[in-house]
């Protein structure tokens, strides 16, 4: 049972921090899976614990992007179910998308766990346990897909990774959407879409959008996400980090 008192000023980060730790102890989440939810809190401080503007325009345009794919995948690891299964699931029925585990610290116990918290929150088919097909040039275990998911897929929504997955994907000639609080990482640099905000906060605002969308033609979309500049939503990330830091607000 939880000992966090409910007035306490940082509740809710430190629900989390527990729900992410119960999580590795039931094996879902990687020990490692700690320390990269620790550098995304010390990057959702400066940010100010908020969706700002710059990460609305992305998660609009993300919106625009999956609903406009052929075969869009939602590619998941063991901290993006722990914090968001539910969302992933609920985003995946209102594109629709595919779901898919894939894990850089990779074990079929591992990736039946993952697969059954998604089922037991409502997905229907999760890709993952198969491992048919290798992302071309990635050596470890991060390239390991199945065929009818991410392989065959033409956009792969890549929340929370740092690595070379994400230019693998493009040098396929997927498009990319990732969700990263830490606009300088690797990931965040390569993708076509780059989210600077918490998963627990943008997939439900991606799935908001979806929703308001839906219904608008392929031209109203595509105007949309011509008018996005992900090298500006970037810098714009990172000016709202150095004014914050130069304010003391
Ligand atoms: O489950 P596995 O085996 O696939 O392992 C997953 C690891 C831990 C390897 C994976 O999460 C990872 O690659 O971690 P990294 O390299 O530390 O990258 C994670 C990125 O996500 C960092 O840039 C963090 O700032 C960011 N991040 C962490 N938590 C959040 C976040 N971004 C958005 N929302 C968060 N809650």
């Amino acid at each position: 049972m939880s000992k966090i008192p409910r007035d306490h000023p940082r509740y809710h980060s430190l629900k989390t921090r527990e729900k992410i730790s119960d999580a590795m102890k039931e094996g879902l989440v990687h020990s490692t899976g700690l320390i990269a939810h620790g550098r995304g809190e010390a990057f959702d401080y400066l940010f100010g614990e908020k969706t700002n503007n710059f990460a609305d325009i992305s998660e609009k345009v993300a919106a625009c992007v999956l609903l406009l794919a052929d075969d869009p995948v939602i590619s998941v690891n063991g901290n993006v179910v722990s914090l968001s299964s539910k969302d992933c699931v609920i985003l995946s029925e209102t594109i629709p998308a595919k779901i898919e585990v894939n894990l850089f610290h990779r074990t079929d116990e591992r990736i039946r766990l993952l697969t059954d918290r998604l089922k037991s929150d409502g997905s229907k088919k999760v890709y993952g346990l198969s491992g048919d097909a290798k992302i071309t040039g990635l050596s470890h275990d991060r390239g390991i897909c199945d065929k009818d998911g991410i392989f065959s897929s033409d956009l792969v929504l890549v929340p929370l990774e740092d690595g070379d997955r994400c230019k693998a994907l493009k040098d396929m000639g997927k498009k990319v959407i990732t969700i990263d609080l830490n606009p300088l990482s690797r990931t965040a640099k390569t993708a076509d879409i780059t989210i600077v905000d918490n998963i627990i906060r943008a997939i439900p605002n991606i799935i908001k959008w979806a929703k308001d969308l839906k219904e608008k033609d392929g031209e109203y979309l595509r105007e949309i996400i011509d008018s996005y500049d992900n090298e500006k939503n970037l810098k714009e990330s990172l000016d709202f980090i150095s004014k914050r830091l130069n304010s003391l607000d």
